[in-house]
């Protein structure tokens, strides 16, 4: 009897251990280990690592977001802070840049600069609102880097603002702490691990390619991370907060892997 037929009446098995193949992917370095995994995983060992058994399609769903879990921890342990994503002259930013919501371009949200406040919560010791003013204030700096969208393109662009890290410090946040999350006025949110916010290229933007941040690609601001996948990067940010309860995201919570490294 064929393992399909014994653990999954009606599921796609060869689908399945696709999906998870790729999930595992990102635990180990090494190409020739990597297929060697892939290869060797069974409907079995799938149950196995999870810890879930497959029998109709919710448990599968439940197994596969277990391994994505369980790559989220391994891609934190990999995860270099000093190792620094590509930087491109500016010769080569992709003109017109791509833009990408879960919505059309008419419907991008149109923030007014001067009731605007953002908001800053959870382990900080500063909880004042910011003025986008007063953001541009701090020391900034800029990045000619690649973003790319797991829906299969890539383009590069310059974004400047304030080192991510450097706002952190200054509202006294708690750096132990686990995750940032992040509210933005289209309703997207999404959150990251403490290493990647502290990381040197992780900026809060202000300005694309040299102006204000235009409402399309996410005014008032950003949070720009050439070390993350394109959903990772917040655009609207509205509420910043720092927690040690996993805040999920808008597409993470939808199946795709929340570490999101790239
Ligand atoms: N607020 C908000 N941020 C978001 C999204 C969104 O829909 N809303 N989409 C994400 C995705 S999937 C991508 S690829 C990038 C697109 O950014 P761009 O418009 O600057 O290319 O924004 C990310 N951040
Ligand atoms: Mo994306």
């Amino acid at each position: 009897m064929t393992e399909k037929r014994r653990l999954l009446p009606g599921l796609d098995a060869p689908a399945i251990l696709r999906e998870a193949g790729k999930l595992l992917d990102k635990r180990v370095e090494q190409p020739s280990r990597r297929a060697f995994l892939r290869r060797g995983l069974t409907l079995g060992g799938l149950a196995m690592l999870s810890g879930c058994s497959l029998s109709d399609d919710e448990s599968v769903e439940h197994a596969l977001s277990a391994v994505s879990r369980f790559n989220d921890r391994v891609q934190g342990w990999i995860f270099d802070p000093a190792k620094l994503a590509p930087t491109y002259p500016e010769s080569m930013i992709t003109r017109p840049f791509p833009f990408n919501a879960f919505y059309g371009i008419d419907d991008v949200p149109q923030v007014d600069e001067a009731s605007f406040r953002l908001e800053v919560t959870g382990m900080v010791a500063d909880k004042r609102r910011w003025r986008l003013d007063e953001l541009r204030a701090m020391a900034q700096v800029d990045q000619v880097t690649r973003h790319i969208c797991v829906e299969g393109w890539s383009a590069i662009g310059k974004w400047g603002g304030v080192p991510f890290s450097a706002f952190l410090n200054r509202v006294g946040a708690d750096l132990s702490a686990k995750y940032v999350g992040f509210k933005c006025a289209d309703d997207y949110y999404t959150s990251i691990d403490m290493p990647t916010a502290l990381h040197p290229q992780t900026i809060l933007a202000l300005t694309y390619d040299g102006r204000t941040l235009p409402p399309e690609y996410g005014f008032p601001m950003k949070l720009r991370m050439p070390t993350k996948l394109g959903y990772k990067n917040p655009k609207h940010i509205q509420a910043i907060f720092v927690t040690n309860t996993y805040p999920g995201g808008y597409w993470e919570d939808q199946g795709y892997n929340w570490f999101g490294g790239s």
